[in-house]
C-alpha cells in the first residue's frame, strides 16, 4: 500500500518503528483514507519480527485535531453506517505489540481517541487533550467516554465530553492519562527512548503482558487474574522464558529471540 497522510520509519533504536501521521496542513485531521493507512501500517509492523514497539506521532503542532470535519459534515447516518469507517479504528485495538504515543500539540476528538488506543502517551510541554465534538453538534464516537472516563475517572471525563474544554498536559498527567511530560523540542527523541527501553523486553513476553493488562478493562477481577495466571503460565513454553532466567542465574544479559 502507497502511503500519502503517514510516514513509517525505521529509527536508530533495535526494535522501535516510527509512525508519523503526516497531513500538516489539516492538524493531521483524520480522514478515512489516512486511517487506512495507519491501520495497514500497523499490522505490517505488527507481523514483522524486527519491530518489537511502535512510536506513533504527528508534529510538534498536532497529534491529530480529531476526525476529518469537512470529510463527514453532509455525511447522512445512513452514509456513516455505510462507510463504517471506524470499524477500521478497532482493527488498532487489535495489535499486539505495545505502542507508545508520542504527542505534541492538539489531540483533539478521535486524536485524543486515537492517543488512548495506545498503550502509553509521552507528551510534551505543548500537548493538549479534549473532546471537543460537543461543540460541534456530535459527541465523541471513538472510545472517548470509554477510555478517557477509565483513565481520569467520571468528574473530569464528564466535563471534558460535556464541555469540550481541553486540558493541558499538566492536568493530564495529574489526571493519569499520559505517562510523561518532556520538553517540547525533544519530545519525540524522549519517546522513541522510552520505546527502546521496553523494546530491550522479550517480545513475546510484551505482548502477553499488553494483551492482560487490556483484559483488565473488560473482564471482572476473577476472570482477569485467570487470563493473567494462564499467559504467565504460556511463557515457560518460550525460549524467552529459558534464557532469561538462565542469564539471571549466571548473572549475563540475556539474548532474546522472541520465541
Ligand atoms: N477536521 C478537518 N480539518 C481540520 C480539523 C478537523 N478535525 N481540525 C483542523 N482542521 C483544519 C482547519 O480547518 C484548517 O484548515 P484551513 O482552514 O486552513 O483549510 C487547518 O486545519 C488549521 O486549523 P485552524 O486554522 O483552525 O488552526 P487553529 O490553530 O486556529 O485552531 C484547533 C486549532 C485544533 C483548535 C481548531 O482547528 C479546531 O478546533 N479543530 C477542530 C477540533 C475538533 O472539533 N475535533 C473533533 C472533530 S470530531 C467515531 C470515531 C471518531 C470520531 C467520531 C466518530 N466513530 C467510531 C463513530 C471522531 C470525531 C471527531 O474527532
Amino acid at each position: 500500500m502507497e502511503y500519502q497522510y503517514i510516514l513509517v520509519e525505521t529509527t536508530s533504536y533495535t526494535g522501535v518503528f516510527l509512525i508519523r501521521l503526516n497531513r500538516p496542513k489539516e492538524l493531521n485531521a483524520l480522514n478515512r483514507r489516512g486511517m487506512e493507512e495507519l491501520v495497514h501500517a500497523m499490522q505490517v509492523l505488527d507481523a514483522d519480527s524486527s519491530c518489537v514497539c511502535i512510536v506513533l506521532t504527528g508534529n510538534e503542532k498536532a497529534f491529530a485535531a480529531g476526525a476529518d470535519i469537512k470529510e463527514m459534515a453532509n455525511n447522512t447516518a445512513i452514509d456513516m453506517q455505510k462507510i463504517d469507517q471506524f470499524t477500521r479504528w478497532d482493527m488498532l485495538k487489535k495489535i499486539k505489540k505495545p505502542i507508545i504515543a508520542a504527542v505534541s500539540g492538539f489531540a483533539l476528538g478521535g486524536g485524543c481517541e486515537l492517543a488512548m488506543l495506545c498503550d502509553m502517551i509521552i507528551a510534551s510541554e505543548s500537548a493538549q487533550f479534549g473532546q471537543p465534538e460537543i461543540k460541534i453538534g456530535v459527541m465523541p464516537g471513538a472510545g472517548g467516554t470509554q477510555r478517557l472516563t477509565r483513565a481520569v475517572g467520571k468528574a473530569l471525563a464528564m466535563e471534558m465530553v460535556l464541555t469540550g474544554r481541553f486540558i493541558s498536559a499538566q492536568e493530564a498527567l495529574r489526571a493519569g492519562l499520559i505517562n510523561k511530560i518532556v520538553p517540547t523540542e525533544i519530545y519525540l527523541q524522549e519517546a522513541l527512548k522510552f520505546a527502546a527501553e521496553i523494546a530491550k523486553m522479550p517480545p513475546l513476553a510484551l505482548q502477553l503482558a499488553k494483551e492482560a493488562v487490556l483484559r483488565s478493562f473488560e473482564t471482572s477481577l476473577e476472570e482477569g487474574l485467570y487470563f493473567e495466571r494462564k499467559n504467565f503460565y504460556l511463557l515457560f513454553a518460550s525460549e524467552d522464558q529459558k534464557e532469561g532466567m538462565q542469564a539471571f542465574v549466571e548473572k549475563r544479559q540475556p539474548q532474546w529471540k522472541g520465541q
